[in-house]
């Protein structure tokens, strides 16, 4: 393991580029997923059945497997189920306080307002097969069904037998259908349809580059989230963090992926050193040491050490986290100088794993740095939100000079005229 700590300001421009521009792979499969969704488009059912076979190693019979989510619960332990739905209602109830309200006001007797409508029919991609991904069927599905979305439909990829979790899941987050799809062809043939499958009106959730990939390709047609990348981790840790917490917290976002990227932050070297050391005795205890010692080896992870909490700060701003974990003596300040981040940990007693998992929030979250320009998966994302305004004579006549010298400075005469229409008599 080459993870050393490092001086943040003796990082040079390729290693802090490798940081802070992460790069998710993403462009690099463009080409690649273009020609799936031309194989769906052109042949519909039958090329996810032979892309099923080919990628996934499954011969699927029967792509909608709604039908299989009643006998899921019979299939599972009560302990499983009732973790399942312990989630589901913190996520539900956690999204519910998330709905806005529409709303009317009064600007000077122009009567102004936006009101909010669900979309119709939204896709969920859940990653899986024989691995169980429920925890991302309840973040995509319940905020969608909170906002009131009458169809929701959940594309997972094929397996022989679909993880009973991640069909239960499905059921206690009321899911319309279920169909066995994965990568690029699920998101293809939820853009575009097929026999089995409907279209739908935007496609949300996470997924491996190639699902992201397809993402930004079908957009446009589909709307989407955002494209969401490998897990990240971002910790800021004075000397009040318990070592061996940050190094578990960075051991669990590096065990998603290789590609995965964490980094802790502190302003003490004696912290550093101390992460440095649990992370070692920790990765030999972990079942998938492969995959975060392969994350941890990679250019995209480090352990820094800053001059200063607001030179780590300043880092974090910068580097824009999906995950961004405080664990300081003073957590609500350092806060206070970052604006850009995903989903926020505070305290030393909140682990990252328990918002992927149950205290409500979402873990569909911005990666590579577009928690810049974005926040993650919410109500917001399954809303239209439309304006709405009334006026009566007086409002009018206020405002008829500016709309008129407008309309004429734009050469728009017809538009000039419907507000004189009015006014005149
Ligand atoms: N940390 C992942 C979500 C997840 N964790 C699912 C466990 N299961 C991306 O935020
Ligand atoms: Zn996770």
């Amino acid at each position: 393991m080459q993870l050393s700590p490092m001086q943040l300001s003796d990082l040079d421009a390729d290693r802090r580029a490798a940081l802070v521009d992460r790069d998710s792979g993403v462009e690099a499969e463009r080409e690649t997923v273009r020609e799936i969704i031309e194989q769906v488009r052109a042949d519909g059912d039958a090329a996810l059945k032979e892309l099923s076979s080919r990628f996934d190693g499954v011969e699927v019979e029967s792509i909608e497997v709604t039908a299989r989510i009643d006998e899921a619960g019979s299939a599972l332990d009560s302990d499983i189920k009732a973790a399942i739905e312990t989630a589901a209602a913190n996520i539900r109830e956690f999204h519910a306080a998330e709905v806005p309200e529409d709303w009317r006001a009064d600007f000077d007797g122009r009567e102004l307002g936006r009101r909010f409508r669900p979309l119709d029919r939204v896709g969920i991609y859940a990653p899986g097969g024989t691995a169980a991904y429920p925890s991302s069927v309840l973040m995509g599905v319940i905020p969608a069904k909170v906002a009131g979305v009458e169809e929701v439909v959940v594309a997972t990829p094929p397996a022989e037998e679909i993880h009973p979790a991640t069909l239960y899941a499905a059921d206690v987050a009321e899911a319309d259908a279920v169909y066995q799809i994965g990568g690029a062809q699920a998101i293809a043939a939820l853009a575009y349809g097929t026999e089995s499958v409907e279209p739908v009106q935007k496609i949300a959730g996470p997924g491996n580059r190639f699902v992201t990939a397809a993402k930004a390709e079908v957009q446009g047609d589909a709307a989407i989230d955002f494209l969401a990348g490998p897990s990240e981790l971002l910790a800021i840790a004075d000397d009040t963090a318990d070592p061996a917490a940050v190094a578990a917290d960075m051991l669990a976002q590096a065990e998603h992926d290789p590609d995965s990227s964490v980094v802790a932050i502190t302003d003490d070297a004696a912290v550093a050193d101390s992460i440095r050391a649990a992370i070692d005795a920790q990765i030999p205890e972990r079942n998938r040491a492969e995959t975060i010692e392969a994350a941890l080896d990679g250019a995209q992870s480090a352990i820094l050490v800053a001059d200063s909490l607001s030179a780590a700060a300043t880092f974090a701003e910068a580097y824009a986290a999906e995950h961004l974990s405080i664990q300081t003596a003073d957590d609500e300040a350092v806060l206070d100088a970052i604006d850009s981040a995903g989903s926020v940990f505070l305290g030393h007693q909140t682990p990252v794993a328990a918002g992927d998992y149950a205290t409500g929030t979402n873990h569909v979250l911005p990666t590579g740095g577009q928690a810049k320009i974005v926040g993650g998966l919410s109500v917001d994302t399954f809303l239209r939100a439309t304006t709405v305004q009334r006026l009566d004579e007086d409002s009018l006549s206020g405002l008829a000079d500016t709309i008129r010298t407008l309309a004429t400075t734009e050469g728009l005469d017809a538009h000039e005229a419907s507000v004189s229409v009015r006014l005149e008599d």
